[in-house]
């Protein structure tokens, strides 16, 4: 048995099929981790919903952006916008099981065993491993409870508050931790959030910096494994982070890794139109 990772789909299902041929996988015997993203921009998003539902119990699945997106259009709180590429999923026969399987996910992923940890996006400076994980439940209990789902989903979209404080509540509290996990790319040491820089590591506003590169961070030295990143080109110096985003959807190509040994695989990927 062995465990292996892949970072962001996006709707890219044949580069995932590519990486899976070449390390022999079988979902009766290995096991699969995905980070988040699943759907959107790439051409298959229907067939990598699927396939990550199809699973069971040999996948896992952490919640990005884009996922979450998914669930507030499917759900009617948000209009697809000119470059989504979702509406195959609001059209299939089984949308309605996709889309409850979905909100079924977490917002990260801890494995005591691997002693690893995944996320879409990250964890931020200030958050022990237990206080992410409990931050997290707090949302994957919104995203269950079929009477607090829909004001959660339209009231997640927004940059604010950029910082964290213990006594945020409500929509705004879920928000930030949404966005912690989901969205972030560049932070402050204590926390505070910047969602507007999106490129590579030169691209951090003043006074900002890359939320694995604190010092100071509390994760530091644990295994955590993510994808959104795709202008990281995979490549993060900080010793034990996984960077898995390289930009498949944009024409790079898809990572996988072996949980086991650390090994990396590639599979080339089509720009898509
Ligand atoms: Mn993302």
């Amino acid at each position: 048995m062995t465990t292996y990772a892949v970072g962001d789909l996006q709707g890219c299902l044949e580069p995932l099929k590519c990486l899976l041929d070449r390390v022999d996988f079988s979902p009766s015997r290995d096991c699969l981790w995905l980070a988040g993203d699943l759907v959107n921009r790439g051409p298959q998003s229907l067939e990598a919903l699927r396939f990550a539902r199809d699973l069971g119990t040999s996948g896992v699945t952490v919640l990005g952006n884009h996922d979450l997106h998914l669930l507030a259009v499917a759900h009617n709180i948000e209009r697809l916008k000119k470059n989504d590429t979702l509406q195959p999923i609001l059209d299939a026969p089984d949308r309605a099981d996709l889309i409850d399987w979905l909100r079924q996910q977490k917002l990260v992923h801890h494995d005591a065993d691997r002693e690893t940890t995944m996320v879409h996006a990250g964890i931020p400076p200030q958050w022990s491993l237990n206080k992410a994980l409990r931050r997290a439940a707090e949302v994957e209990e919104v995203l269950r409870d079929d009477a607090r789902l829909l004001p959660f989903l339209d009231g997640m979209y927004g940059n604010q508050p950029a910082k964290w404080n213990k006594e945020l509540r409500g929509i705004p509290r879920l928000r930030l931790i949404t966005n912690y996990f989901t969205r972030m790319r560049f932070c402050k040491a204590d926390g505070t959030l910047d969602l507007e820089a999106k490129e590579g590591l030169d691209s951090a506003p003043a006074g900002f910096a890359p939320w694995f590169s604190h010092a100071n961070r509390k994760m530091r030295g644990c295994r955590i494994l993510f994808g959104h990143w795709a202008a990281l080109e995979g490549r993060c110096d900080e010793p034990n982070v996984f960077a898995l985003d390289t930009g498949c959807v944009w024409g790079n190509s898809m990572t996988l890794m072996n949980l086991d040994n650390d090994e990396l695989h590639h599979c080339d990927c089509e720009p898509q139109p």
